[in-house]
């Protein structure tokens, strides 16, 4: 079913995001792709006849819209081209590191800009079609910050939000964008903007204000900005989190137990296992955590015979240069760590170049007696959530960076460290692989708490309420 231009669609509620919850394959069959954003927005769009907006992850394919179980999916096509430009391109080798405090370099190429703009309105476009009168679009994230504004002009009656999954940087950083009043102008056509942290929500204010003619709106408490064309628009932080109730139910699962005892009993039952579970993305700190890992067997602090370290690490954006070059880095030193430390049969490092199922994946955070999150830079990190979301039993330890989104809630529970500082995170390892106990049980304690109250539904439910729309 298709609208004619203008036209109102039929759904009260549409979700636009660069990828749809479900994946086209070579013979054109559609794969679930499920993630935390279908789960926790899943009730509440069935509930609205709800749509949602997305590429489906494959190149010069133009499928139609179609019906999945109550929910509207409506297909935006990307040609290779523009896979090449807008997403490789300018999304993932500009915005991504400049907004990650330019740990690599960003690239800023005009034919990118172009592309990313061009597929924009394409979103846009789709996402007017599918909306009823009056309808309430969430735009989501670093791929689509022009659809706001462009929604805006093609239907000025819908409420519209935009949440930002990565860090929005400091001025100093963003101003190096030539399309920088064109990406904060697409960001003002929303109604709410939402950071994952206080401070990114700050940094937009900042260079909102500085860049354009919108002002603060002190009376509403700070948080909001009166855009150039008088409009209120909502800028708060709204931290994303996990399904974390499903989480725990697992890991309270008597066979993720038997699992993880079996997983340790592989690893040639070491007193200390630690773990890494990431993307292979250079912005994630994989290589500090070896690195500082690296110096604590060397220097005796750790037992090289009775500690290992898993590293799991997803393949990811691969055609993106910086990519391959970081995983050159990771493999290399994971070899230099092991030529240097393991015995026959005894690798101090595992190192997976690979996805692992979810349940499986819980079973390595029951393993683990240290979780390793050490990036330079990251919007918030959902592992640091599952991670303490799956020990209900009160075992494990956090080593957490504080340059990451989750450090605002899970501060206190968490061994935090500076991930530059190789020495710190060092000390951290040791710290929380040799703790006691007792201490130990405290701090998991605060930090599944925490993470079981701040799940991932009430992320949704509190951004939709900031919206004006009732679970
Ligand atoms: P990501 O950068 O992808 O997300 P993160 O928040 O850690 O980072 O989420 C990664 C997800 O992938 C987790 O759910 C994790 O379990 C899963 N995963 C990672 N490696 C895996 C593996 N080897 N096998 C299976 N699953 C694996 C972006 C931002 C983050 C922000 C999220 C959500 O960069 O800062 O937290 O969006 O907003």
């Amino acid at each position: 079913m298709t609208h004619a231009e203008g036209a109102p669609g039929s759904s009260d509620l549409v979700v636009v995001a660069n990828r749809l919850p479900l994946d086209i394959d070579e013979d054109g069959g559609w794969q679930r792709s499920p993630g935390g954003l279908v789960t926790a927005l899943e009730p509440t769009l069935r509930a609205r006849e709800g749509a949602w907006v997305g590429w489906p992850g494959r190149p010069d394919v133009d499928p139609e819209p179609f019906d999945d179980d109550g929910l509207a999916i409506r297909p935006v096509s990307i040609s290779a081209d523009e896979v090449a430009e807008y997403y490789e391109g300018f999304a993932n080798a500009t915005l991504w590191p400049l907004y990650h405090d330019v740990v690599a370099t960003p690239r800023f190429e005009r034919s990118w800009w172009e592309a990313y703009r061009r597929v924009n309105e394409r979103f846009a476009d789709a996402a007017a079609q599918a909306a009823a009168e009056g309808a309430t679009v969430w735009v989501q994230d670093y791929q689509l910050q022009l659809v706001p504004h462009l929604l805006r002009r093609r239907r000025p009656d819908l409420r519209i939000g935009f949440f930002l999954h990565i860090p929005f940087p400091p001025p100093e950083l963003f101003d190096q964008l030539p399309w920088r009043d064109a990406v904060v102008e697409g960001l003002l056509g929303a109604d709410v903007i939402g950071f994952q942290t206080a401070g990114g929500a700050e940094n937009f204010r900042r260079v909102a204000t500085r860049l354009t003619h919108a002002e603060a709106a002190p009376e509403t408490g700070g948080d909001h900005l009166t855009a150039p064309d008088g409009r209120t628009v909502g800028v708060a932080a709204h931290p994303i989190s996990v399904d974390a109730s499903q989480l725990d139910e697992m890991a309270r699962d008597p066979e993720t137990a038997t699992r993880a005892e079996a997983l340790r009993h592989e690893l040639g039952d070491p007193r200390t296992v630690l773990l890494g579970v990431d993307r292979l993305d250079y912005t994630k700190g994989i290589d500090v955590r070896l690195r500082a890992f690296a110096e604590v067997l060397g220097d005796g602090r750790l037992d090289r015979a009775e500690t290992v370290l898993v590293q799991v690490a997803t393949p990811s954006r691969e055609h993106v240069e910086h990519y391959a070059e970081m995983r050159d880095v990771v493999e290399r030193t994971v070899g230099r760590v092991n030529g240097e430390y393991a015995t026959i049969g005894r690798p101090v490092i595992h190192y997976l170049h690979q996805g692992i199922p979810h349940e499986e994946l819980v079973s390595f955070y029951r393993c683990a007696d240290v979780m390793l999150v050490t990036p330079y830079r990251d919007g918030m990190n959902l592992v640091a959530k599952e991670y303490v979301a799956s020990r209900p039993d009160g075992g494990g330890a956090l080593v957490l960076s504080e340059f990451t989104g989750a450090a605002d809630e899970l501060g206190d529970g968490s061994y935090l460290v500076n991930p530059h500082d190789l020495h710190a995170v060092g000390d951290a390892i040791v710290a929380a692989a040799s703790q006691d106990p007792q201490e130990a049980r405290r701090r998991m304690g605060l930090l599944h708490a925490q993470v079981l109250e701040h799940d991932v539904e009430r992320w949704a439910a509190g951004f939709l309420a900031a919206l004006g729309v009732g679970s």
